[in-house]
């Protein structure tokens, strides 16, 4: 809607501004220095509203927790619409302005009622109108969101929803109000910015524009492609019709990744050649053909990396690589020239200063001296003159403004793909716990097993099934089933369960997830899926736990 993938705000203006919505986003676990930076504010007095399933351990620093169904976000956020163009509370003059599209909008909005919404999400009407009211009348407001909102079949239509939020309050584009997706890993953003995406360019540029193409045609000395890549669900369809026949994974665990398991590794093992460039022997490593183990962890090299406020900041080998491991960029222009390219030795900085020249409207005035002294840049930083950004979008502010209006989106509540039923009637949920990361890969043998591999149930549920904290229960899917122990936790409503992903072996979450993607992001329904549980007498375990997950 911007134009732009990146958030709008900066952390300074997080601890500055007046209410905070964290929605689907945990950060007190998954982002905890940005969590301080949301501390700050509450200190301050700022109001904080955590939307999410479970009563999250960073919900729990919230003024209001707003504990809603999984993926019925789009009637949230639609019913605070409505009670703010009913009650009148939209920035009239912003609206006219700077967006387009208000009037389809109002009329779509028409049918949320917070009625219509308590039925649907779960919270009490009244709470939905003090949300919305409470967001409207701010002086300033950031609305931050991360995978409960993008881990969907509906994730584009769940993140336009809060950024028509933001449009019709005029909470964008001014200091201290905005959009704020936090990103996963330290550089998600700088990977998006450099262009390691299927449909774009360093800098966000369409591969497929006549004009950015001749340019880079003409600066690289190739033909580009005339379409665009798959992204990464993309490749698993294209590898099920048989067109994609080798891969090359540059640090990524599909094997345990990537949602329905079952289907992921059949179609891995069944790939021509396989190629893993890792710091460690991964599962889908010993997949492979080919292991380059020489990759170099961030420690031990040279470059940048970019944060959720779009901060470009220097990273130095702090370490000499151990063993044969190499540096990762040498790695890649190694296997480019036995390809046919001479890229000569690029260095870090060099590389750098290539995405300085092709993409200058977002990083041209960012040298490494400029980094290293002003410690750090937020995009975009067009020339050497020129400070950076701390906040995008002020243009929509301007009058006459600065450039395109903001289109206001019609999006409709379309609940997950896969809801429970009687055969399968608990809702899975799955995400993150401070202690580990990702697949565990680089936190096993750090992170306490116990919590990392549980499955949470709440109170009554437990109750209900029978169970005690520390019972083993097997939980199953319409894909795969997993044994895993109980841990009973009071921040779950009665029908949802919740099991984090770092769990390694028999314990993956992904052997039960549904492989549903939204077709505008290629991103998997990883948030949403239906289950049940079945205590396991003790001597049962083993047998069930051999799951069909297994190579
Ligand atoms: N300690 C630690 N930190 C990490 C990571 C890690 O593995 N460990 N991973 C990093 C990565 S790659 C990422 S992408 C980020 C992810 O960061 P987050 O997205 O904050 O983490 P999650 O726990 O996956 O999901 C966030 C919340 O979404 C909620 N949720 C589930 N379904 C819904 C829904 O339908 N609606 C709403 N509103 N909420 C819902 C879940 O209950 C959960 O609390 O964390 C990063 N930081
Ligand atoms: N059910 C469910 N599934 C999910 C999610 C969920 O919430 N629920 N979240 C999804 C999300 S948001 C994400 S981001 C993915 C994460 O999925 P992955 O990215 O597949 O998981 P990681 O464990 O982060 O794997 C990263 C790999 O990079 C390697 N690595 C680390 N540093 C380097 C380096 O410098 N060079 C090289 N070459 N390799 C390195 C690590 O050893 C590790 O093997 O999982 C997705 N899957
Ligand atoms: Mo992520």
């Amino acid at each position: 809607m911007f134009g732009a993938g990146g958030g709008t705000t900066s952390y300074r203006e997080l601890e500055e501004t007046d209410v905070i919505f964290l929605w689907g986003a945990n950060p007190r676990e998954a982002h905890p220095i940005i969590y301080h930076h949301v501390l700050k504010a509450v200190r301050r007095g700022a109001r904080l509203y955590a939307v999410d399933p479970r009563r999250t351990s960073s919900a729990r620093w919230a003024d209001v927790w707003m504990g809603l169904n999984v993926g019925t976000d789009i009637a949230l956020a639609n019913a605070m619409a409505h009670v703010i163009v009913r009650e009148g509370l939209e920035h009239r003059e912003f609206v006219a302005n700077a967006t387009t599209g208000f009037d389809a909008y109002r009329a779509a909005v028409e049918r949320y009622t917070p009625e219509y919404a308590e039925r649907v999400t779960g919270v009490p009407a009244d709470v939905i109108r003090e949300a919305a009211r409470t967001y409207a009348r701010a002086p300033r407001a950031v609305i931050c969101w991360t995978l409960g909102i993008t881990e969907h079949h509906n994730a584009v239509d769940n993140v336009l929803a809060l950024i028509n939020l933001s449009l019709i309050t005029g909470h964008v584009g001014r200091y201290g109000s905005g959009l704020s997706p936090f990103r996963g890993q330290n550089n998600v953003q700088g990977g998006g910015d450099m262009g390691a995406l299927p449909n774009k360019l360093v800098g966000f540029q369409d591969p497929l524009d006549p004009v950015v193409k001749a340019r880079f045609e003409k600066a690289w000395g190739v033909k580009l492609p005339d379409k665009n890549g798959w992204n990464i669900t993309g490749m698993f369809e294209a590898m099920e019709r048989g067109e994609l026949r080798g891969l090359y994974v540059i640090g990524e665990n599909p094997a345990q990744s990537e949602a329905d398991q079952h289907r992921t590794r059949k179609l891995l093992g069944a790939l021509e050649h396989l190629v893993v460039q890792d710091i460690f022997l991964t599962e889908t490593a010993k997949l492979a053909d080919v292991v380059l183990p020489a990759a170099a962890s961030w420690a031990e090299g040279e470059g940048t990396v970019t944060n959720s406020e779009r901060r470009v900041q220097r990273v130095r080998a702090a370490l000499q690589p151990p063993g044969q491991a190499r540096d990762e960029l040498w790695i890649v222009a190694q296997i480019a020239r036995r390809l046919g390219a001479d890229w000569g030795t690029p260095t870090a900085e060099s590389v750098w200063n290539e995405v300085r020249k092709m993409a200058p409207h977002m990083f041209g005035g960012m040298s490494y001296r400029r980094l290293e002294e002003l410690g750090g840049i937020q995009w975009p930083c067009p020339d050497e003159r020129h400070p950076g950004t701390q906040f995008l979008h002020a243009r929509l502010w301007e009058t006459p403004r600065g450039g395109p209006a903001a289109p206001l989106s019609v999006v409709e509540h379309d609940p997950p793909v896969e809801l429970p039923d009687a055969e399968y009637p608990f809702q899975l949920t799955t995400g993150r716990r401070l202690d580990s990361y990702n697949t565990g890969v680089q936190t096993e043998g750090y992170a306490s097993p116990l919590r990392r591999d549980m499955l949470e149930v709440s109170p009554e549920d437990a109750a209900r099934l029978g169970v005690a904290e520390g019972d083993r229960v097997r939980v199953a899917s319409r894909r795969g089933s997993v044994v895993a122990p109980v841990h009973v936790e009071e921040g779950l409503r009665p029908g949802l369960v919740f099991m984090p992903i770092h769990g390694q072996e028999d314990l993956r979450v992904n052997l039960l997830t549904i492989d549903a993607t939204d077709p505008k992001s290629g991103t998997a329904e990883f948030k949403a899926c239906a289950v049940r549980i079945e205590p396991v007498a003790a001597g049962a375990v083993a047998a069930a736990g051999a799951g069909g997950g297994r190579r």
